[in-house]
């Protein structure tokens, strides 16, 4: 993998680049959709490609592993082709997963027992196996194996937590070393840093990262219920420490707005279920804030969904017609309101790149924050 920093604003920290890898070209700041279990929810791939068009897609350790499981997506080549995308894949390592979505889960230094949250049986992830099972998936970028605390989270639990991961990342890199790739092309590991909330961890975690050496690095703990204000301060203290010319990437991040104010602090990168998962529930995004689209409301609005126009749905498809599918609970309504949301999230990263190149970012950011933030 290869990233080149293409501008930094001189108002704010926000960047352009490019990361490459054998499966194109990512231009950054970028969105990643997520597509947990090998597809990105109610949306089809060609959709995807054309209309939404992002350079990277999100898959997921935890969910893969479980199902289909890691032997199908062997047999089938790896997850690009099983799943028919020929584009970049950035597989998370499955420990938030186990934090957020299994019950009865054991942390140990060894790793992390639990139960699957599809039919009860038992597993174990350690950094060693979360590392063969990400080379079998065969994504493009590949998540170190952390912890990612809840908040709160009590200061000496935190700490321990980080160094726990931090060992973790040592048998991450130790182990991947001894993997030979599954496929004909490489993937790049990139370390997670945590710490909670707690500024001086953070400081300790991203030195910690940043001396591994990676190709990019992300930061994870964040946006796990803290206020805005708090992940931001986290943000740009580690943004501080991690090295200039590899990618960041903020993990699990966020409403639009906590993505543009990430943006101006330096991230490059970030995914949320946020716009796929929203749209299901009748929740869009725009440039002039938040819909509820199940509202009585738009019931006889026969305007676009979004005059701005992102993909073909926005103009082809009345807020009165797409309320009347949520209100019929047709599937079509959840899939329209999805390619709706993923395209403005994609059209957002897109123009925040377009303004960093011509210099107007900060003034162009501050505007957006404060017009996103109203429920039309
Ligand atoms: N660790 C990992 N994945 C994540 C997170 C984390 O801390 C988060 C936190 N927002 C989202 N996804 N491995």
């Amino acid at each position: 993998m290869e990233f080149t920093l293409e501008h930094t604003d001189p108002q704010s920290r926000a960047r352009a680049g490019e990361i490459r890898t054998a499966h194109g070209s990512i231009a950054t700041p970028i969105f990643m959709p997520v597509g947990t279990a090998a597809s990105v929810k109610g949306v089809h791939q060609r959709e995807l490609r054309e209309e939404i068009d992002p350079d990277i897609i999100l898959g997921n350790t935890y969910h893969l592993y479980l199902r289909p499981k890691t032997n199908i997506l062997e047999e089938a080549g790896g997850l690009h082709k099983f799943m028919g995308w020929d584009r970049n894949i950035l597989t998370d390592s499955g420990g938030y997963q186990v934090y957020s979505l299994s019950a009865n889960r054991k942390i140990k230094e060894e790793g992390v027992k639990f139960k699957s949250h599809i039919d009860g049986s038992t597993h174990v992830f350690t950094p060693e196996n979360v590392m063969e099972i990400q080379r079998t998936i065969g994504a493009d970028i590949i998540m170190a194996f952390d912890e990612c605390t809840p908040y709160p989270c009590d200061y000496n639990y935190a700490k321990r937590s980080m160094h726990m991961t931090h060992r973790w990342l040592d048998r991450c890199i130790a182990h991947l070393d001894k993997l030979p790739y599954k496929y004909d092309y490489p993937q790049t590991l990139f370390p997670i840093v945590q710490g909670s909330t707690y500024k001086d961890l953070r400081q300790q975690s991203a030195e910690y990262i940043a001396s591994s050496g990676a190709e990019g690095n992300a930061i994870g703990g964040l946006s796990v219920g803290e206020p805005a204000e708090e992940m931001y301060a986290m943000t740009e203290v580690v943004c501080d420490i991690l090295p200039e010319d590899k990618p960041r990437y903020l993990m699990g991040v966020g409403t639009p707005i906590n993505i543009l104010e990430n943006i101006a602090l330096g991230i490059d990168m970030f995914d949320c279920v946020m716009p796929t998962r929203n749209a299901r529930n009748g929740m869009l995004f725009t440039a002039h804030g938040t819909i509820n689209i199940k509202n009585k409301k738009w019931e006889a609005d026969y305007s676009p969904i979004d005059e701005m126009g992102f993909t073909f749905v926005d103009k082809e498809y009345s807020k009165a017609y797409l309320r009347h599918l949520f209100a019929a609970n047709e599937y079509l309504g959840k899939q329209i309101a999805t390619i709706h949301n993923l395209g403005f999230y994609l059209w957002l990263v897109r123009e925040a790149r377009r303004r960093i190149l011509a210099g107007d970012f900060r003034e162009w950011k501050d505007k957006m924050v404060k017009q996103m933030d109203k429920r039309l």
